[in-house]
C-alpha cells in the first residue's frame, strides 16, 4: 500500500529516500576534500583552555548521534562536563587509575609500544580542556515495569557513534582525544550514571594549545590495509 511517497512495510511507515543526485567529479572532490581534512587529525595532549560556545558541541554531539546502531536502539549516553569541580574530581580518579596501569597493571611491552606516545599517568588535559565528553554504552534498556529490553551490537554501535563524534570534533576545526584511563568504573560513579550504563571512552574536547607537539607517526598506505576482489 502506498500514499503520497510512504510504504506500509510489515505494518511500519516507510518514507521516500530523498536525496538529490551529484555528479561523478563532485563526488570526487568532497571525498578528497573530506579524507584531506581527516588526515591532519592527531590525538592532541596538550589543549587550550580557550572557551567553546555550547552551540558546537551540540552539533557534535547530535551528528555522533545520527549513527546507525543495532535495531536502531541508539543505546548510547553522552555525558558532557564543563563544571571545573566534576573536572578535578575526573581527573583526581584517571590519575590514580593509570598511576597503578603505568606502575602495576601495564605488560613491559605494552609499556615500549606506547613509548612513542610519551604519555605518562598525568592528565592536566582533563581540567584544562573546557568540555570533557564521556561515552556510555546502554547495556539494556529498563521498560515503565522496570522490566529488561535488550540493546543489539551495543559495542559496535557505541564504537561507531564515537567515530563520527571525533569525525565531528575534526570537522568543526577542534580537537580531541580518544582517552581511556581503565577500569573506568569511576566514571559511572562521579557522573551518577544508572545501572545500565558502562563508561566507553573519554573524550577531552577544545582547541590545541599554543604550543602542542604530537607524536611523529605514519599511518599505514591503502596498499597495506586493503585487499580489493
Ligand atoms: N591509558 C594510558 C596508556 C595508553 C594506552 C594506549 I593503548 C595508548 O595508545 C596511549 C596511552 C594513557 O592514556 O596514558
Amino acid at each position: 500500500m502506498t500514499t503520497k511517497g510512504t510504504k506500509l512495510i510489515n505494518g511500519h511507515t516507510h518514507i521516500r529516500y530523498q536525496s538529490k543526485p551529484i555528479s561523478e567529479i563532485k563526488v570526487l572532490k568532497r571525498s578528497e576534500k573530506f579524507y584531506k581534512n581527516m588526515n591532519k587529525r592527531r590525538s592532541v595532549r596538550d589543549f587550550s583552555d580557550k572557551p567553546i560556545p555550547k552551540d558546537i558541541i551540540e552539533n557534535i554531539l547530535k551528528t555522533a548521534g545520527s549513527a546507525p546502531s543495532g535495531a536502531h536502539k541508539q543505546p548510547w549516553t553522552f555525558c558532557v562536563v564543563e563544571n571545573p569541580e566534576i573536572k578535578k574530581q575526573i581527573r583526581f580518579a584517571a590519575e590514580a587509575e593509570e598511576k597503578q596501569s603505568y606502575e602495576e597493571r601495564m605488560s613491559e611491552s605494552w609499556l615500549k609500544d606506547i613509548k612513542p606516545m610519551g604519555t605518562n599517568a598525568s592528565k592536566p588535559f582533563i581540567e584544562v580542556a573546557p568540555y570533557l565528553i564521556i561515552v556510555f554504552k546502554r547495556l539494556f534498556e529498563y521498560d515503565e515495569n522496570g522490566d529488561k529490553l535488550q540493546n543489539y551490537y551495543v559495542n559496535e554501535s557505541v564504537g561507531i557513534a564515537c567515530g563520527m563524534l571525533i569525525a565531528a570534533i575534526q570537522n568543526a576545526g577542534l580537537v580531541t582525544l580518544t582517552h581511556t584511563p581503565s577500569p573506568m568504573r569511576f566514571l559511572e560513579k562521579i557522573l551518577e550514571r544508572p545501572d545500565n550504563e558502562r563508561a566507553f571512552l573519554l573524550l577531552p574536547v577544545g582547541y590545541a594549545a599554543d604550543d602542542c607537539f604530537v607524536p611523529e607517526l605514519h599511518r599505514k598506505s591503502l596498499r597495506d590495509i586493503c585487499v580489493f576482489y
